[in-house]
């Protein structure tokens, strides 16, 4: 039993010992704990828009879309890939997580003229 403990606490403090060396060495390319730090950006779709309409995060970060208008919305990206909510109803949300730089432009499908976009840095 002692062994076993023993084993594991060595275990965990190579693990710990590399996970360190990682961050130091490469913090920017480490977006899991990047992610951690950062709290999720919240945009409203409210009165036909996107709120806020441009946002700018970090690489790994998640945006949530919610939807207040009673009318269904969507939030797709204009490349038609990267995300898409789908139909949201009154009240209903859509998360993603962001794990490319760029800027995304998006739109409401069913209200071509609602555009929007995240900057994604790094
Ligand atoms: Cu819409």
């Amino acid at each position: 039993m002692r062994r076993i403990i023993l084993l594991m606490t060595v275990g965990s403090l190579v693990v710990v010992g590399t996970l360190l060396a990682v961050s130091v060495a490469g913090a920017h390319k480490h977006p899991t704990a990047k992610a951690q730090k950062h709290p999720t950006r919240k945009v409203l779709i409210q009165n036909f828009r996107f709120k806020p309409a441009h946002i700018t995060i970090k690489r790994g970060m998640k945006v949530r879309w919610i939807n207040k208008d009673s009318t269904a919305h969507t939030a797709t990206a204009n490349n038609g890939r990267s995300f898409d909510s789908g139909r949201l109803g009154k009240g209903q949300r859509y998360l993603h997580t962001f794990k490319s730089v760029g800027k995304k432009r998006y739109h409401c499908e069913i209200h071509p003229f609602m555009r929007a976009s995240v900057v994604v840095k790094r």
